[in-house]
């Protein structure tokens, strides 16, 4: 197909055709301002393009992961699964960009790759591998959080001979793993997506676990019909109920501590939560992100639970996390992975205790012994929130780059913006509650409030908007002073940028609440724009 030529000049260029990019170029028609989306990929989608891999699906629930901007989607649209899958949710995104014939506004098979902002005329000029050159007033990042897949520093990897796969870069034909053997590397919500997935087809599945991550049951089931028609009847309503709480969906907040209820009540309450499945279980007490006796309450009973399903009690045990706190790496979501390994086909490989020396041709090998493969599976996720930021070469006023600015690690007022960078603007950036919130109801936040912002400058004739140094400090000691009030930092954790070697230890997420954030972010809008140089 013929490549649609970026225009030379715009409003506003949006970097991504995601959730985000498409909401954002959607809203900017909407309050009359010239938008143009650059893509990598050659079609919208964002993940839910790349992370094709048998098994993926999301982890926030489909009827609250999703748009609600406009009524006519939500009466259209009919979500089939408590959970929904990813042909399901590219399949949405594509009914929406269908619906309001956004790919007339997208330039798809070309990858951004350099941005600078220009002093004299207040302006970003934004250049592509396909040699384009875009004159934009407003740079809007929507290239995602979670979009750079990150390859382990194992010796070796490109030895390997036979085939192989990252979850997050995942081809478009169907992978046939039948009589094959097979090893999955990492065990985190992708790892432990796809791994069972796999074990139904291959002669053999060795799943090389480094870390154990708690999981949950994720009692993934249709939803009724007759339960969906009445959501729909009051859906603007629901969603801004969701609004108006800290993680943007329906999650009740449980107002004791987990320290002051007995043994029968404590595990009363967790069994309801066991048997809903799903991540609320964070919420049960007011403490288990914040104080660690409590969180071992919790963590306990998940641990017993993990080792009822799991019938080597050997096998279970290695299973059982151990050594940092519940929740701290994101709770995953399990369909039939614990119970894989009661299969005869599928074997733990504890590579804690005999790490990885290297892949070689055949297979991978450990401190104990080599496993020869014919398919490796990298799931060894992301270069989460900044990777995507920094493969593009940002430069702000001077001359200076973002990745020389955010060295020690990322810088932002409000999650949005960050000083130096005038007329830039993150959508889920770092700073920003989004992925421990509902993704979705972050998304049309900074959406909204980012092109809203961008209307309030044109309509008031101002060329150039900036976040003041102070202020970014500010926002930056207020998410480090929130995160620390939990127990997150504690563990290795892609929140953190600890799965990639040599990054900065950093909180990079705002877990002060998405309620108090949307507030905050509204204050600051109606106070004209406080934190930020106009002119
Ligand atoms: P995650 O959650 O970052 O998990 C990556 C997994 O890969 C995890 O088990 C890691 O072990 C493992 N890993 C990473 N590097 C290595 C090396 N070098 N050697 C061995 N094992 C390694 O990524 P996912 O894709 O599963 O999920 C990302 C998010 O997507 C998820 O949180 C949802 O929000 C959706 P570790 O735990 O670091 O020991």
């Amino acid at each position: 197909a013929s490549r649609r030529q970026p225009p030379e000049e715009v409003d506003v260029l949006v970097v991504g055709a995601g959730f985000s990019g498409l909401y954002a170029l959607y809203r900017l028609r909407e309050l009359g301002r010239t938008a143009h989306v650059v893509e990598a990929a050659d079609d919208v989608g964002g993940v839910w393009y790349w992370n094709r891999y048998p098994g993926a699906r999301c982890d926030i629930e489909s009827i609250e992961y999703c748009y609600s901007f406009s009524e006519e989607v939500v009466q259209e649209w009919n979500w089939s699964e408590r959970y929904a899958a990813q042909p399901e949710i590219l399949r949405y995104i594509n009914f929406v960009a269908d619906k309001f014939d956004l790919r007339s506004g997208i330039t798809f098979n070309t990858r951004v790759t350099a941005a600078a902002f220009d002093e004299d005329s207040d302006t970003w000029t934004v250049e592509t591998d396909r040699g384009d050159r875009v004159t934009a007033r407003h740079l809007v990042m929507a290239s995602g959080q979670l979009s750079v897949a990150q390859l382990p520093n194992i010796p070796g990897l490109h030895d390997f001979a036979g085939e192989f796969y990252h979850t997050g870069n995942w081809p478009h034909e169907e992978v046939d793993f039948s009589g094959r053997r097979v090893g999955v590397i990492g065990t985190g919500s992708s790892g432990i997506q796809v791994s069972p997935q796999i074990a139904k087809q291959a002669a053999e599945l060795f799943v090389f676990q480094r870390t154990p991550h708690f999981a949950m049951p994720a009692r993934n089931a249709p939803l009724d019909p007759e339960f969906l028609a009445d959501l729909k009847s009051r859906y603007a309503e629901y969603r801004e109920e969701a609004r108006n709480s800290s993680g943007g969906t329906h999650r009740y907040q449980g107002p004791k501590s987990a320290l002051e209820v007995s043994e029968d009540e404590l595990v009363e309450t967790l069994e309801r939560y066991w048997e809903k499945g799903g991540p609320d279980i964070l919420a049960a007490y007011r403490d288990v992100l914040r104080d660690r006796d409590a969180n071992e309450r919790v963590a306990d009973f998940v641990r017993d639970k993990i080792r009822g399903l799991v019938r080597d009690p050997e096998v279970a045990e290695r299973l059982v996390p151990q050594g940092y706190p519940f929740g701290t790496k994101r709770l995953i979501l399990e369909i039939g992975y614990y119970d894989m390994f009661n299969r005869d086909n599928v074997h733990l490989v504890d590579t804690l205790s005999a790490p990885i020396d290297r892949i070689t041709r055949t297979g991978v090998r450990t401190r104990e012994r080599e496993y020869e493969l014919d398919a490796l599976v990298l799931a060894t996720g992301f270069d989460a929130l900044t990777g995507a930021l920094f493969k593009i070469d940002i430069r702000g006023v001077g001359g200076v780059s973002l990745r020389e600015k955010w060295a020690a690690g990322p810088r932002t007022y409000l999650g949005l913006s960050t000083a130096g960078f005038p007329n830039l603007f993150f959508i889920a950036g770092p700073g920003s509650p989004s992925a421990l919130s509902n993704m979705l109801v972050s998304i049309e936040q900074h959406v909204e409030w980012v092109t809203d912002h961008i209307a309030y400058l044109f309509k008031n004739g101002l060329v150039r908007s900036e976040a003041v140094p102070e202020k970014e400090d500010a926002w930056v000691e207020h998410v480090n002073e929130v995160a620390d009030e939990t127990l997150y930092p504690v563990a290795n954790s892609w929140y953190l940028g600890a799965n990639v070697p040599g990054k900065p230890r950093v909180f990079m997420l705002y877990v002060g609440g998405f309620h108090r954030y949307r507030k905050i972010c509204d204050e600051v809008a109606a106070d004209g724009y406080e934190g930020f140089a106009l002119s």
